[in-house]
């Protein structure tokens, strides 16, 4: 059996699992309160004390933690260990001049190089496969992550990170990789360039996990076709640990949480109640055994809908379908909620790729929608005739997914930016 796939804990009996998790968050929550002043104070605002919470239908009554908790403790307030006892930290892109920093010991570095190998193995890797880890390496969580996974697994590891395509391309080739990890924006570019350079009988390929973004689902089909791969998508986040909270199955449909390791929750982002399972709403983790950075119902804003319907690989895991993008990103255009990844679903139906920027403004106090999309050179046309008819379809499918209507413009080929991490699809003026 696969060094990597656990039954006795993945496929373990409902109740077991609960037990497993009510031991640890009690552990757990003394764990905060005895080394987390900031935490501890937010407990005794409520009259908590660890007594209270002693299974995970005790966790409603703990306090949310949110990012602005975290700007609030930066860099080391929630930390729960001395700073001798770490070993590592990982932290956020901060794209928006606020980064997260994430702290681990050795003890919290394997739990999570652990998780991703379940992923690595749930996607059928093990040590005769060559995995090629094309995510960031450094303070971005996806190299090491997957790094740290496809160690533990025995495979051969390409420590590639992002870029160099040229070079990728070549290691892909000449060292017969067989498994490929990227964000699903690089893969796709990456497919492309496969193409452009004939290398499509040349490369070994048989799977992929991608994910730190959110990618449709039309998109992991048009990148199976064009690599020939089974496409699996993983999630994470930096202030769990990174890469390997949930991940997909050969079913492909939903990720598994590691539940012995991050105990899920979906609230109503507004009033911060906690829905029933199959209700979509806001993820919220509380981290059961990490002991650095311990985080107790954690507010990811990524929306999605958890599911416990039986699963055919036998993980008895509960399954988050994929996160539609975090609250953030959704758009809000004349009081219509709009996902990135709703336009992307459209534009792939229609037979474009997932090479799309999209501009929102307000012109005279209205929200305008503009939609830049690659023509592919399958669907290339010079006539305008053709380019306008081709529009008013696109128009025409974005109007029945989203309600409202979108300015939709084609492009040349290859004239947007590719991407070779995550992609930066939305250029919101009204914020600017
Ligand atoms: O993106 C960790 C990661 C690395 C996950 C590699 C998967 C693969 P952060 O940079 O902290 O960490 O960003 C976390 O990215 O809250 C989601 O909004 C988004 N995200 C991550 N994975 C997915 C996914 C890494 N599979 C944030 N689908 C999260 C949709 C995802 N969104």
């Amino acid at each position: 059996m696969e060094r990597y796939y656990q039954p006795e804990i993945e496929c373990a009996a409902p109740e077991i699992l609960r037990q497993m998790q009510n031991e640890k968050l009690a552990a757990q929550v003394r764990h905060v309160w005895d080394n987390v002043p900031y935490y501890r104070a937010k407990m005794e605002a409520r009259g908590l004390t660890p007594d209270d919470i002693r299974t995970v239908d005790d966790l409603k009554k703990l306090p949310f933690l949110t990012k602005d908790d975290l700007r609030e403790t930066y860099p080391d307030g929630l930390v729960a260990v001395p700073l001798r006892d770490c070993v590592r930290i990982q932290s956020t892109s901060g794209t928006t001049g606020k980064r997260v920093v994430g702290y681990y010991t050795q003890e919290d570095v394997d739990l999570w190089e652990e998780c991703c190998a379940r992923a690595i193995t749930a996607a059928g890797g093990t040590n005769e496969d060559v995995v090629q880890v094309c995510y960031g390496y450094g303070l971005f969580t996806g190299g090491p992550g997957l790094h740290g996974g496809s160690h533990k697994v025995g495979s051969l590891t390409l420590p590639m990170s992002s870029g160099n395509t040229d070079r990728q391309l070549q290691f892909m080739v000449d060292l017969k990789a067989t498994i490929l990890c990227c964000t699903p924006s690089y893969a796709a570019y990456l497919a492309e360039s496969i193409h452009e350079r004939g290398l499509r009988d040349k490369i070994c390929l048989k799977a992929g996990i991608f994910g730190a973004e959110a990618w449709s689902e039309e998109m992991r089909h048009d990148i199976e076709k064009s690599l020939g791969i089974k496409a699996y998508d993983i999630y994470g986040l930096t202030e769990l640990s990174g890469p390997g909270v949930s991940f997909e199955c050969s079913e492909q449909s939903g990720m598994h949480i590691n539940e012995d390791h991050f105990y899920a929750e979906i609230i109503d982002p507004d009033t911060g109640e906690v829905l029933p399972e199959g209700t979509q709403g806001e993820l919220v983790f509380t981290a059961l055994d990490r002991k650095a950075f311990p985080l107790l119902r954690y507010r990811t804003r990524d929306i999605c809908v958890l599911s416990r319907e039986k699963c055919s690989c036998g993980r008895t895991h509960v399954k988050m379908k994929k996160p539609r993008g975090r609250s953030d990103d959704m758009l809000i255009i004349r009081g219509v909620n709009v996902f990135p990844s709703q336009i992307e679903a459209v534009l792939i139906e229609q037979g474009y790729q997932a090479n799309y920027q999209i501009v929102v403004d307000r012109v005279n106090n209205s929200d305008t929608i503009d939609v830049l999309v690659e023509m592919t050179p399958e669907n290339f046309s010079d006539s305008l005739a053709q380019i306008t008819k081709q529009e008013k379809d696109l128009v025409g499918g974005l109007k029945s997914m989203l309600g409202i209507h979108v300015n939709v413009h084609l492009v040349a080929p290859k004239s947007l930016a590719r991407s070779e991490g995550k992609a930066v699809r939305v250029i919101d003026k009204r914020k600017i």
